[in-house]
């Protein structure tokens, strides 16, 4: 293959909806530049973007892929992304690599979520847009809806550059407003003839309106414009390919995938309209915020966008190279972890097929294996820039967690390190062993994401593995104060024991001033790890406890501070005084003290009316307004406070407050409230008490549990 110069390339993700005909076009693209001499379906499970075990079995995408097509003297790269909501996080990893996003968009359903998530991304990281309008052969293809729709959504730049003359069972023409002719398909053919007399005038006037559109891009073009009246086929391509990476216009073209029918012509559009990556405006930075060049004469820049461990490869790095260039052989340093690192293969890839090269360019984007400690978001450049370190991805949180925990406890480490495995490709998922819930916490995407992760254990890992919903991370404190004492007295043969402590117990509140019925001889405040505070108020008169035996007293309290009387969740908020006690010369010792502050400290608890708290979050709930009702009210249900509500276009977001023990499987149940068009963010917000019924609920629930691991 030869070696593509920057200008020579361009770089495209098929986005949109779910089983619009991103993987079949990908197929369809790569056959038109000869990449493939024949096309697999999807399915016939023979393409060879979808050709991953688990895309095979389930006859769709779950992991982008990478092709590419020659076409027209360009190389085209294509990252075929997988359309489900769950995998967004594919979809931010292949906007970081591309300049443009192709759309797909089904006839048949018009606007989907996944293409109202593309078109969302698009906008929050300026990538310009183009729309592929796919099965219009198909019986109930409706153009005409899909395009209102398109502007309905997403506003007049949506524009029309190509419409079917006859959609639907036998579809094989479209008129090309740019080219101003009639395209007639073929087989994988295209007749271009002169537009038909009955179409002249509907064309003409979408012209029209496009040329004046267009030309607004530009200053010098628009004074053309209003001088002619018209611009030449040349002018209008420098308006429409600025207008395109200006994200003035999102042209929409017309494709029917499985067929091959408009395919060329869009990768010919491609190659006119979308920017080369030199060319864009809105180039990727460095975090130190220098513009990468796109130059082939700069120090080398390349970022790692994707990793894959693949069956006889071991691990694939998929990279854009963002400056200068790389060949076989190189030397490159991490500039993330300063690991030194040696390019022993190029590879490009048309999906499953890799063939080696030698060299690649700015701009381009490859592939590459054994790394030595190279990772999504990690950047290689030569020895003499390691400052420069791509801006990372930004995956988009989890909107779902689950526990995760061996069947068998003797998997348990093998599980883990699956878990590790799966969470360094998969970066929209999350781990993490939480200490105080005593779980591993996974947080995924959503219930088909968690699907994608079964199946590895079940198929790929053969590990049997359950999921369940994970504990809440409840607080105890208490709501008034109360005195207890304790006598630890133990006399064991030799050496006893023997610790009395005597403590007054008092809820803590930010700015309470620090003064109780006893003097306060010395204060300590510790600001507690998992939120809230401890003050310890040494009262004692008299010398009744030396001051050598308070940190033991305290470490008892911590004990159970950290495992709180009522359900064993850490408790805080809690003034603490001593303020009497007794010691005996000989046998009082640490342990005794520790002991008698310990339980003294509970039984002080059970009398302060003590409470559970509960893990409230702020909820941005953003959906379509006619489901706002419908969420609503089961948000109330939820035990949510809505705070909030903003219109914004056709969606509203819904604000409230809401216990986390309420959301478990949140995402699915507003999937299914809103036929998937709602998202939601959740951030914590702070503890609040409990209601009664859900305090006896747990205290019951946790008698229960105790009485059963006794
Ligand atoms: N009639 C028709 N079916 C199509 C077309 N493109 C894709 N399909 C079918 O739609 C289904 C989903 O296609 P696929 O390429 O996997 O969609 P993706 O999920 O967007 O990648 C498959 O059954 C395809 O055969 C098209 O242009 N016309
Ligand atoms: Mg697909």
């Amino acid at each position: 293959m030869k070696v593509y110069k920057t200008s020579e390339i361009r770089n495209i993700a098929l986005v949109g909806g779910a089983k619009s005909g991103k993987t079949t076009l990908a197929e369809a693209m790569a056959f038109n530049g000869g990449v493939v001499n024949r096309r697999g379906t999807v399915d016939d499970k023979n393409t060879i973007s979808d050709y991953r075990e688990i895309e095979i079995d389930r006859k769709n995408s779950v992991s982008t892929s990478l092709l590419y097509s020659e076409f027209g003297g360009k190389k085209i790269n294509i990252l075929d992304v997988p359309g489900f909501a769950d995998f967004q996080g594919e979809l931010v990893a292949a906007y970081s690599a591309v300049e443009t996003a192709v759309v797909v968009v089904n006839a048949q359903n018009g606007i989907e979520v996944g293409t109202e998530i593309a078109h969302r991304y698009s906008q929050k990281m300026n990538m310009p847009m183009i729309f592929a309008v796919n099965q219009l052969d198909a019986e109930k293809a409706n153009f005409d809806e899909t395009v209102a729709q398109l502007k309905d959504f997403f506003g007049p730049k949506c524009t029309v550059i190509q419409y079917p003359v006859n959609q639907g069972v036998g579809f094989d023409s479209v008129i090309d407003i740019v080219l101003n002719k009639q395209l007639t398909f073929k087989g994988d053919k295209v007749e271009m003839s002169d537009i038909p007399a009955d179409q002249a005038s509907k064309a003409e006037e979408m012209r029209m309106a496009l040329v004046e559109e267009a030309a607004a891009a530009d200053d010098e073009l628009m004074e053309k414009y209003f001088e002619d009246g018209d611009l030449s086929h040349e002018d209008l391509t420098k308006a429409l390919k600025l207008a395109l990476d200006k994200r003035d216009i999102f042209p929409i073209l017309c494709t029917s995938a499985k067929e091959n029918m408009g395919v060329a012509r869009l990768l010919e559009f491609i190659n006119d309209n979308v920017p080369a990556p030199c060319e864009v405006i809105d180039k990727p930075k460095t975090k130190a915020g220098k513009t990468v060049g796109y130059d082939v004469a700069n120090p080398t820049i390349a970022f790692v966008f994707k990793a894959a461990n693949e069956q006889h490869l071991g691990e694939l790095s998929y990279i854009k190279i963002m400056d200068g260039e790389v060949s076989e052989a190189m030397d490159l340093v991490n500039s993330v972890n300063q690991s030194k690192e040696r390019l022993s293969q190029i590879l490009i890839c048309a999906g499953k097929n890799r063939q080696k090269i030698e060299k690649a360019e700015a701009g381009d984007i490859i592939c590459t294996i054994k790394l030595k400690d190279v990772k999504i978001n990690h950047t290689l450049t030569t020895a003499k820039n390691t400052d420069d370190v791509v801006c990372e991805i930004e995956f988009p949180t989890p909107i779902y967690t689950v526990a995760v925990k061996a069947a068998n406890s003797s998997d348990d480490e093998k599980v883990g390190a699956a878990l590790k495995d799966i969470v360094t490709y998969d970066r929209s998922l999350t781990l993490e062993n939480s200490r105080e819930l005593r779980q591993t916490i996974l947080g995924c995407q959503g219930e088909l994401h968690l699907n994608t992760v079964k199946w590895y254990f079940e198929n790929q890992y053969k590990l049997a593995v359950n999921f369940t919903a994970p504990n809440i991370p409840y607080r105890e404190t208490i709501t008034k104060s109360a005195e207890a004492m304790y006598r630890h007295k133990k006399q064991s043969g030799g050496s006893g024991q023997f610790g009395e402590v005597h403590m007054l117990i008092e809820p803590y509140y930010d700015g309470m001033p620090n003064q109780t019925k006893y003097p306060i001889r010395d204060t300590q405040e510790y600001p507690l790890e998992w939120g809230g505070k401890l003050v310890f108020n040494n009262c004692i008169v008299g010398g009744s406890i030396d001051a050598r035996f308070m940190p033991a007293i305290l470490k008892g309290i911590m004990e159970k501070m950290e495992q709180g009387p009522l359900t064993g969740s850490y408790a805080r908020d809690i003034v603490v005084n001593i303020y009497d006690g007794k010691m005996h010369p000989v046998d009082s010792n640490e342990t005794a003290f520790k002991i008698a502050g310990r339980t003294a400290f509970r039984e002080a608890f059970k009398q302060a009316a003590p409470k559970i708290k509960e893990p409230i979050y702020d909820i941005a709930v953003t959906v379509p307004t006619e489901s706002q009702g419908g969420v609503m009210t089961d948000l109330q249900g939820r035990r949510a406070i809505v705070m909030g509500m903003d219109a914004e276009g056709k969606y509203t977001t819904l604000r409230a407050k809401a216990p986390l023990a309420e959301m478990n499987r949140y995402c699915t149940a507003l999937s299914s409230l809103t036929s998937g068009r709602g998202t939601f963010t959740m951030t914590f917000s702070g503890y609040e008490l409990v209601p009664t019924d859900v305090q006896q609920a747990l205290l019951k629930a946790y008698e229960e549990q105790a009485a059963e691991e006794e």
